[in-house]
């Protein structure tokens, strides 16, 4: 995906939200006043003592405050005969008394910090109560029937081996969750060596990416506890109402695609309400002469752009490509047309303009409608916006036939202008400048295997050999890139030029970031025809993050693959519990857990149902 770029809106916010400020001040109040009547009551409790605990007080007592209380008892002057006896009783009625009053004021002080505790609730509750009558406000959801989700839970896989290693990666993933909780909580990701939170202007002052995102995963994997404290997050502090300048597309596969996901799994109707809320909030980005979105969007404002590095102020292909699945269910579950008209009015776009040799640039202004540079990639700034095409087509449950044709096409026209193959016989999608090409593959364009696969199946005229056969082809190149490494983790992009193949040659391409793509792609390939070395090959990948990626605070990215001691970036990626964890998971699973006969994964691994004719919303 595009660079990182820092945003001037981006400012990173501390977890704390606009409610806890509300809670936390009664909160402070409540303590002076604790304080104040604490104080008092020592005063009021040290006099007493003074009287009657001190070895003179008892004088005192009878000099000047059993004077004037002996007045007020007898009504009348002191008495001479018997006097001693009676100021003797009232002595001992005194004393009562006042004992009475210091039992008192001792309940009363056990009683206040629970009654403190009391008030404090209260106030929360009104806070609560506030925001559920802003809720409120909002435009209803209609009624829809929540249908147990097929395949959501999966059983033990029967052999001992695979149930094995489906273990070691769930304890991978509790391993990476504590940490982050730990560390990080509420924050969007966790720096596993710093022990500190990291923010990405990705998401502007959105927070919590790491929990929305981990929660289908940690669904799937029976992390019940997890998943629980993780929807009472979303509950309490998941908040749009941010002045953010965020990524449409990361927010939209993350975070939308994640509410989605976990809205589908648990039936819980907070995930769809808010996972509707924010697609609303994302609708400006919408507001251009050709309706093709900006990048970026304030959320507050509603005001948008592109990202300044991309050419002549175009949108990104990857990006406004790969909205269709998340908003389509949009509006499924909202009831109203205007999220999946935004995606038909986008697909228009496209196919009133010619493109070049049949590919799709990666740039396309939003003003104009016009293609910008003629740069194709199947990796980043092109990538899922095939894969989006594809899993429209299967969404759909096979009706959106448009969608097919664009796919088919593409996949034509992709393998007649970017794929090779190289000397030694490894086959690799290039990225095409202007015509030429360039011979190097990303980590991102490893994610095609998956999808050349799960596309072979309604391959036009008969090709679906064909292409399970070049499914094939680019999974053992993207494994070759692996293998040929020292860590046995596979670099952001390697070349097929100058000497080499499937190797980086260039310092700046030899990181590993916790990507997800290769293991995408071996996932599929298991499910799909069942060749044990699919298996062998996520296993490996496995052992290899153990080795390398495994801090004592989570897992992080490295800069060098080639290095037998690699750094660390220091940062846990969202996407490696949403992606990497999640397709290693299946790929040790039954394949009736998220079977692929009726779950499309989202380009971020979010699993959405495919939406039968007769569940649709009319
Ligand atoms: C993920 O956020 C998504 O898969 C996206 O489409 C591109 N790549 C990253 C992980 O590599």
């Amino acid at each position: 995906m595009p660079p990182p770029t820092l945003l001037p809106f981006t400012t990173p916010r501390k977890s704390g939200t606009n409610s806890s400020v509300l809670i936390n001040r009664p909160a402070f109040r409540l303590t002076e006043k604790f304080l104040l009547l604490l104080v008092f009551s020592g005063f009021i409790t040290l006099c007493f003592g003074a009287i009657f605990f001190l070895p003179d007080s008892s004088k005192l007592l009878s000099g000047v405050f059993f004077h004037s209380q002996r007045t007020s008892i007898t009504g009348s002057g002191p008495k001479q005969d018997g006097g001693r006896e009676l100021e003797g009783d009232k002595l001992s009625k005194i004393r009562e008394d006042h004992e009475k009053a210091l039992r008192e004021a001792k309940d009363t002080l056990q009683k206040l910090p629970e009654q403190i505790k009391k008030e404090i609730k209260e106030e929360k509750q009104k806070v609560v109560q506030e925001s559920a009558n802003k809720k409120q406000a909002a435009p209803r959801l209609p009624n829809v029937v929540f249908r147990k989700p097929v395949g959501a839970i999966g059983r033990e896989p029967s052999d001992p081996q695979t149930r094995e290693r489906q273990a070691k990666i769930k304890e991978m993933m509790k391993h990476a969750w504590e940490n982050y909780k730990r560390h990080a909580w509420g924050s969007n990701e966790l720096k596993p060596l710093s022990k500190q939170q990291h923010s990405s202007s990705l998401f502007g002052n959105i927070q919590g990416a790491t929990i929305v995102d981990a929660l289908d995963t940690l669904y799937i994997m029976g992390m019940h506890d997890e998943f629980k404290e993780a929807k009472e997050w979303v509950e309490k502090n998941l908040d749009f109402n941010v002045h953010a300048e965020v990524s449409v597309f990361e927010v939209n596969i993350r975070f939308v695609g994640g509410l989605l996901s976990a809205y589908y799994l648990s039936g819980e109707e907070i995930f769809r309400t808010k996972a509707v809320d924010l697609g609303v909030k994302l609708l400006p980005a919408f507001n251009t002469p050709t309706g093709i979105p900006w990048a970026l969007l304030n959320i507050k404002s509603g005001i948008g752009r592109n990202w300044p590095w991309a050419s002549g102020g175009s949108s990104i292909l990857a990006e406004f490509g790969t909205l269709h699945l998340e908003f389509m269910h949009l509006s499924q579950l909202s009831g109203n047309p205007v999220f999946a008209e935004k995606m038909m009015n986008i697909r228009k776009v496209l196919n009133r303009l010619d493109k070049p040799q049949g590919l799709y640039p990666n740039y396309l202004n939003p003003n104009s409608g016009q293609w910008g540079q003629h740069h194709v990639s199947i990796g980043g700034l092109g990538d899922s916006f095939y894969e989006y095409l594809l899993k429209a087509w299967l969404m759909s449950d096979k009706t959106d036939e448009e969608a097919r044709k664009m796919y088919y096409d593409a996949v034509q026209a992709i393998e007649k202008h970017l794929i090779r193959k190289s000397n030694g016989g490894l086959k690799y999608i290039a990225e095409w400048k202007g015509g030429l090409l360039e011979h190097k593959m990303g980590h991102l364009t490893c994610f095609a295997g998956g999808m050349f696969a799960l596309g072979a199946d309604g391959a036009p005229e008969d090709n679906s050999g064909h292409h399970m056969e070049l499914a094939a082809e680019i999974a053992h190149t993207c494994h070759e890139s692996y293998d040929r490494t020292a860590t046995k983790l596979g670099p952001e992009a390697f070349r097929f030029d100058g000497g080499v193949e499937g190797i980086a040659t260039r310092q700046n391409e030899k990181y590993y970031i916790l990507r997800p793509e290769v293991i995408e792609t071996h996932m599929y390939m298991w499910r799909l025809t069942h060749d044990p070395k699919y298996r062998e090959w996520g296993w490996e990948a496995v052992q290899a993050l153990e080795k390398n990626c495994r801090v004592a605070a989570g897992y992080s990215g490295i800069r060098d693959v080639y290095s037998t001691q690699p750094t660390h970036d220091d940062v846990q990626q969202s996407f490696f519990l949403a992606e990497t964890l999640k397709y290693l998971y299946l790929m040790f699973s039954e394949d009736d857990l998220l079977s692929l006969d009726h779950w499309i994964f989202n380009s971020e691994a979010h699993p959405l149902p495919i939406i039968r004719k007769s569940d649709k919303i009319q």
